[in-house]
Parts: structure tokens; sequence; C-alpha cells
């Protein structure tokens, strides 16, 4: 009676490789036990955790940055992997972080599934640019460096995965606030379009997702989005491992992605840098689970028709 909708398989990466601090290791596995799965089926979406993903070895509290790329490498390619086998199985990979590093990764599996249909676009919503390489990085965080790694840019142990590199023509970031000189020179050289925070609270977080929208999906074969919690403004949501003020509104943010698997281009979703021990009164994580349900939930139309065939409160099982 209602048309059939794609499958959401979750894919958890439990690192903090990239991070400064330990804490969005534990991320994937707090939303895990707090019943993700389970509330996103109660709101009928088919969604199952497919994979908990961690790296070889923990974090040391001081490695060098070439360790570290090489322990994040290893779980790139394992990400990448499985993230494009949930891709070619017809079911859309919501992608639970973890630090955003693991972003280098999600979208090389996602754009090597898409590749021979077309090119894969995507929306960074993040309060940073990650345009950084291991040359040009301040601080010696990877987590700053996934998307000059996704445009083919940086150490070999992050660009050198299989799958496209992106086309910058097709990337876009929303909600930028905080960056060094080198990463804009790189994504000004390339051409990838910004839309930084005073140009949001301008014209409004919806009409700058539609500009975002069309430069990922016209002439792609399908899109993604990469949310960084700390594009939220962190008086919001302190949860995460960056805290920058001056952010997007949560409730605007999820008012804005609502329904998203409307479009039959969706190719991903993730949601990254979720850190439970600085979400002290929890409303970080159902701030992720009512994001992602509004997201990747079934549409109004479903909704009707299922209420239809099934009565109101009376919905067939999945
Ligand atoms: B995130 C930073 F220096 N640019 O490179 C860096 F400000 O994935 C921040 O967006 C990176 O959270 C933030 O370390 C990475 C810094
Ligand atoms: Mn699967
Ligand atoms: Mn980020
Ligand atoms: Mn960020």
């Amino acid at each position: 009676p209602f048309a059939p909708s794609r499958p959401i398989h979750i894919v958890g990466v439990g690192s903090c490789l990239g991070a400064p601090i330990f804490g969005p290791a534990s991320g994937p596995r707090a939303l895990k036990n707090l019943g993700l799965e389970a509330h996103l089926r109660r709101l009928g979406i088919p969604a199952h955790w497919q994979a908990l993903l961690e790296p070889s070895a923990p974090k040391p509290p001081h490695s060098p940055l070439n360790e570290r790329l090489g322990t994040v490498s290893a779980l790139l390619h394992d990400l990448a992997n499985t993230v494009a086998g949930v891709c070619e199985e017809g079911a859309i990979p919501l992608v639970l972080g973890g630090d955003h590093a693991i972003g280098a990764g999600t979208w090389r599996g996602v754009a090597r599934a898409l590749a021979p249909r077309g090119k894969l676009g995507l929306i960074w919503i993040d309060a940073h640019l990650d345009a950084h390489t291991s040359l040009t990085t301040h601080s010696g965080n990877i987590h700053g460096m996934p998307m000059a790694a996704l445009l083919g840019v940086g150490d070999e142990t992050l660009t050198g995965l299989p799958g496209p590199h992106l086309d910058p023509a097709h990337v876009v970031i929303v909600g930028a606030r905080s960056w060094e000189p080198e990463e804009l020179t790189l994504l000004n050289k390339l051409g990838v379009k910004i839309f930084f925070m005073p140009e949001v609270k301008t014209r409004g977080l919806p009409a700058v997702l539609a500009d975002a929208l069309r430069i990922a999906r016209t002439g792609t074969a399908g899109f993604g989005v990469s949310v960084d919690l700390d594009a939220i403004d962190c008086a919001k949501l302190p949860g995460t491992t960056c805290l920058v003020p001056d952010g997007l509104d949560p409730q605007e943010l999820t008012d804005a992605l609502h329904s998203l698997r409307n479009c039959a281009d969706l190719a991903g979703f993730e949601v990254v840098e979720y850190v439970p021990e600085r979400d002290k009164d929890g409303s970080g994580a159902r701030w992720v689970a009512d994001f992602a349900a509004a997201a990747l939930g079934p549409t109004t139309a479903q909704l009707r028709d299922r209420e239809q065939a099934y009565g109101a409160h009376n919905y067939a099982p999945l």
C-alpha cells in the first residue's frame, strides 16, 4: 500500500584518533546503548545496526602524527569498504562518529559505489573547513583534514583509498565560522562553495540549504550530508569535541533537513563528533536521535498511506 523505502544501515565508528580528546570514541556506542535503532524503528524507519568499527589500536595520549595517520588509514579502508557494501545493497548508510576524520573514508566508499552511475555531491555542515593537510595543520589533529583528503589533497594515507575523489564543483560547506588561512586558500583555489555563518544568519538556513542542495545534486548521481555537531551553537549543544559559539540552532537544522530521504538520490548521511561525557543532561543524544529520525524518516505521504492501510496507531511491522 505504500512506496517501498530504502533501509537505513547504521555504521558506528568509535574513533578519536583524529581528535585532541578521547571523548568521541565512545559516541557511537553510547547512541547504540541509548536505543537509537529502536527509536528509529518505532517511527517506522527500517533501520538496523550494521557495524560498530573501532581502530586496531587505541590512541595513546601522545603519539606522533605519522603513527596516527597509519592507524586512521587502516580504519578508513575498513569503513569505506563497509559503506560501499551498504550502498551496493541498495541501503542508505547512516555513519555515526567518532571524530570527523572518518569522513575521509565514508564518502570515498559512497563515491565508489556510485561511480558506475556518476559523481557524488557532498554537503558538509560544520563550524570548520576541515581542509588542512599534514603539512599545513597547526594542531596536528587529523579531524581537521578530511575535506582536503576527499578532494585528493594531503597525505597519501588519507587520499590513497580506493574510489574517486570528490569533484570540488559539487562540494559545499555550510555554517563555517572558524578556520586557518591555508584551508581557505586551498578551498578557494579548488572552487569549493562555502556558506559562512553570517550568510546563514542573514538569508536563513532553509534558503542556504536550498542552494547547497542544488550544488550537490545538479549533475551528480547522488549526494550525501555530513554533519559535524560543532556546526550547532555550543551553548545549545555542548556534547561535542570543539565548542564554537554563534552556530546553528539545533531545531532549525532538524526542520531544514526534515524528510531528506524524500530525495531519491540521497546516498548517505553522517553525524560525527558526539561526546557523551560532555552531554551532561543527555539532550545532545536526544537531538541526534530526533535529527536522524527527521531526516531519514518516512515521508508525510508514506505516513498517510500507512494510516489509510492500517489505522493511525496500528502500523504494519517493518
Ligand atoms: B572538526 C582546527 F586548528 N582547524 O585543524 C584544526 F582550529 O572535524 C580545528 O571540524 C579542526 O571538528 C576541527 O585542528 C575539526 C583548529
Ligand atoms: Mn547491510
Ligand atoms: Mn568537522
Ligand atoms: Mn568542526
